[in-house]
């Protein structure tokens, strides 16, 4: 029988930081917004004993903060003693959030817990459970490295040196994988690719799941097992991964199970495909209202494409423990409400937003539904809308807005006539990127908002002038 490691990747589990929104939470709620990342950590620890894995690699960011929250290194520690009960050791390096190793770490942890050091890179041998540890043969070798502090330009990869390819060797790194980026450890996807002698380079620091390859060497983030703002929207999770022991360079498989609680979502309602005519807040909040009974009654997560992963090597476990959703809402379309409320857009999402909120409030419901936000993008009606695009100007437009969604140059060429801000890589600690980093929804919100004042002002110019 062919002999197989099974174990746990997760990262950025960010113990201690509680889920934001744009809206007041209300008591019974925060609770669960505070408690999000413990549960995550106890859905993944429960996977370890339930499925009888291996071990777990946890590839940095453990914590939130570098002064750990003694609460979180408390609940941690717990979880760390159910694993111990079972014989399953638990690798950790730090990345930039939490660095330092153990050096700060408030509480004695049991044997089966292993924090990298931050000065050297170490490595492990892991020889198995308590029957197969007799043998003393290793089954594999963990390495890995903490960062010093919460910047790390050390390129300390090119220090994983192993003795041999014939074993499963598995290298930890906390990394944005962009060598211009000094900030987390500056390395390329390139340069891991070329130092095969590690067979899985597990992953931490970006936020989203991304399987980079499943072969020779495979490298994956887990990405965090709880989503914490509104740019982390879909189910979070971690991955199991199989491995060969004989074949330690060959393929691997990767399970995503499912870990989050709570699930940030964006739901487009398009007000020109409703039936009936939104004119004013009063309908839109009635609208808004059946779409969240919608959302509940099976919408929640059949729109959840899980980012694209599932394919021979990847499979996806489709049930997800959450207990409720933090929804942004995007309302776009033409109607006869955006001449009501055109001049106080602003003021009408906050009056869209704190009436929905109040009577999710009042209904109390499991699981629960929360508005992040509601942002209203809806314009006007217009009378004639087949003649407007018979338009040869409109035509040219549409023609270039096309020719921007197929043509990767010509949208490079188009961002960079943005301006500068636009240009940045992403970077989810600078705390900007969810206003400015041009993902393809935000870059299809700008360009769809452009060919609307596109519109308006052929519009507003009378007929085909
Ligand atoms: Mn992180």
């Amino acid at each position: 029988m062919t002999e197989i490691i099974r174990f746990l990747h997760t990262a950025d589990i960010h113990l201690g930081r509680p889920l934001k929104s744009a809206s007041q939470v209300p008591d019974y709620l925060e609770q669960r917004f505070t408690d999000a990342s413990f549960k995550a950590l106890r859905n993944i620890f429960s996977q370890v004993i339930e499925r009888d894995l291996d071990f777990v690699v946890i590839s940095g960011d453990l914590y939130d903060s570098e002064a750990r929250s003694v609460k979180a290194s408390r609940i941690f520690l717990e979880e760390c003693r159910r694993l111990e009960a079972h014989n399953k050791p638990v690798y950790i390096i730090s990345g930039n959030h939490d660095p330092g190793g153990d050096k700060l770490e408030p509480f004695e942890y049991p044997d089966n817990v292993y924090f990298y050091d931050s000065e050297e890179v170490e490595l492990n041998e892991y020889k198995g459970n308590a029957e197969q540890k007799e043998s003393e043969r290793t089954l594999a070798r963990i390495l890995g490295q903490s960062y010093r502090s919460s910047s790390d330009s050390r390129k300390m990869y090119t220090y994983y040196t192993v003795p041999d390819k014939n074993l499963f060797n598995l290298g930890l790194i906390h990394t944005q994988l962009n060598p211009e980026n000094r900030r987390y450890v500056p390395i390329s996807k390139a340069e891991l690719m070329e130092k095969d002698d590690i067979h899985y380079w597990a992953l931490g620091h970006i936020h989203q799941p991304l399987v980079l390859s499943t072969s020779s060497p495979a490298m994956v983030y887990s990405g965090t097992p709880q989503g914490h703002n509104i740019s982390e929207v879909g189910v979070k999770g971690c991955f199991v991964v199989e491995a060969e022991v004989s074949n330690p360079g060959g393929n691997i498989n990767l399970e995503f199970i499912p870990t989050s609680p709570v699930i940030y979502k964006k739901v487009e309602v398009d007000i020109s495909e409703e039936s009936r005519n939104l004119r004013t807040v009063s309908d839109l909040q009635e609208l808004l209202l059946e779409k969240v009974d919608e959302q509940l009654d099976n919408n929640l997560l059949a729109e959840i494409d899980f980012y694209g992963m599932e394919n021979e090597r990847v499979s996806i476990v489709d049930e997800v423990p959450y207990e409720g959703a933090i929804l942004r809402w995007l309302i776009t379309g033409r109607g006869s409400l955006h001449e009501r409320i055109a001049d106080n857009l602003d003021e009408a999402e906050t009056e869209v937003k704190d009436y929905l909120n109040k009577q999710l409030a009042a209904r109390g419901m499991e699981p629960f539904i929360w508005t992040h936000s509601v942002q209203l993008r809806i314009s006007r009606e217009l009378p004639d809308i087949e003649k407007i695009k018979e338009n040869e100007v409109y035509q040219a437009v549409d023609e270039v807005i096309k020719d921007i969604a197929e043509d990767p140059e010509l949208e490079a060429e188009l961002l960079s006539e943005w301006g500068s801000i636009w240009e940045a890589d992403e970077d989810h600690e600078s705390g900007v990127y969810d206003s400015f980093y041009p993902d393809s929804e935000t870059k299809k919100e700008i360009i769809e908002a452009a060919q609307e004042k596109i519109i308006a002002y052929l519009f507003a110019g009378g007929d085909d002038q």
